[in-house]
């Protein structure tokens, strides 16, 4: 049983298209909480966060937008994170990915001060390594990854805690990465399992030889899905579909072996843009995921020992 603390981030200044904001009232209207209960956990449901504006911020970079709101989010997201984790496993409810500055601020900080390291499963079509200086679309999602492992280029954000070593980053569905990220990425150690790694190896091998690590190393896991990891043909309401994404069974695997492995200490859930839904379906699909990330099954069976 876990106690689940849901964290609300209608954060949508970290991209161009409105609607991200609509995500954390979608998923309590999808069920979350209920979805929770059923599996026998706690739910606490802390609302959603509102930053308070600090003062205007700028930086070289012409092209980003937003930059005073996003650090305003980032500081109240890492506030609550930090928090949460000292009470039980925070679920924040985005928001576009731009709210993972703050979570993983959050919940490293909290790893810090217990001696143990943060590891980070990243499910995504994107690599999310973008810098402040060097993102072209000049969207702040784009960049958290870059932020928790430390890379210079985030000028007027606060520092980032403890840096995240990068072999304990670890990215799944990879299929759009942007020149400046890759060359970034070619020098970090990040584990980068983009959809041809997939394709070739399927999902539980290199996810299983992840878990080993981050239980070996008595780490703390933060699972950041942004709903692009999944095909746009099963989830549609994202503002940046990109073709050839995880498939329903596939997703739903993952986060079955997420579960068994006991090791996830964190969620986020990303990029879901009601707007562009059809029925619910995203939303409903994600509150599904979640079901299986917690510990829903048709059958037990015998677990593998993390
Ligand atoms: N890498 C591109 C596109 C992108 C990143 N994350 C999303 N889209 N969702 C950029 O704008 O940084
Ligand atoms: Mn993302
Ligand atoms: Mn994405």
């Amino acid at each position: 049983m876990t106690h689940c603390i849901l964290i609300g981030a209608p954060v949508d200044e970290g991209q161009r298209r409105p609607g991200c904001l609509m995500g954390p009232a979608a998923y309590r209207v999808a069920g979350l909480a209920h979805t929770l209960n059923q599996l026998g956990h706690t739910v606490e449901d802390r609302g959603d966060l509102r930053p308070t504006p600090g003062r205007s911020q700028v930086c070289a970079n012409p092209a980003v937008h937003h930059l005073s709101e996003i650090i305003a989010w980032t500081e109240v997201l890492r506030a609550a994170g930090t928090t949460a984790m000292e009470e039980g496993m925070p679920i924040f409810l985005g928001g576009d990915h731009s709210l993972a500055l703050g979570s993983l601020a959050g919940v490293t900080a909290h790893a810090h001060a217990l001696g143990r390291p943060q590891f980070v499963l990243w499910l995504d079509a994107h690599s999310d390594f973008h810098t402040v200086e060097t993102t072209a679309s000049g969207n702040l999602h784009g960049t958290p990854l870059a932020y928790a492992s430390g890379r210079a280029g985030f000028g007027p954000f606060p520092a980032f805690p403890a840096p995240i070593p990068p072999r304990n980053i670890c990215m799944f569905g990879i299929r759009s990465v942007d020149g400046p990220e890759l060359a970034a990425l070619r020098e970090t150690d990040i584990v980068v399992n983009d959809m041809r790694v997939l394709d070739e190896r399927g999902i539980i091998a290199p996810l299983r030889e992840f878990l080993d690590r981050v239980q070996a190393e008595n780490g703390l896991l933060h699972v950041s899905l942004d709903v692009d990891f999944l095909d746009p043909s099963i989830a549609p309401a994202v503002g940046t579909t990109v073709p050839g994404g995880a498939t329903f069974r596939e997703a739903h695997l993952v986060c079955e072996l997420l579960h068994e492995s006991g090791l996830m200490t964190s969620l986020d859930l990303v990029e879901l843009n009601p707007f562009l839904d059809d029925r619910g379906r995203t939303a409903m699909l994600m509150v599904d995921l979640v079901g299986s990330l917690m510990g829903r099954k048709v059958f037990d069976r015998p677990t593998r020992s993390y």
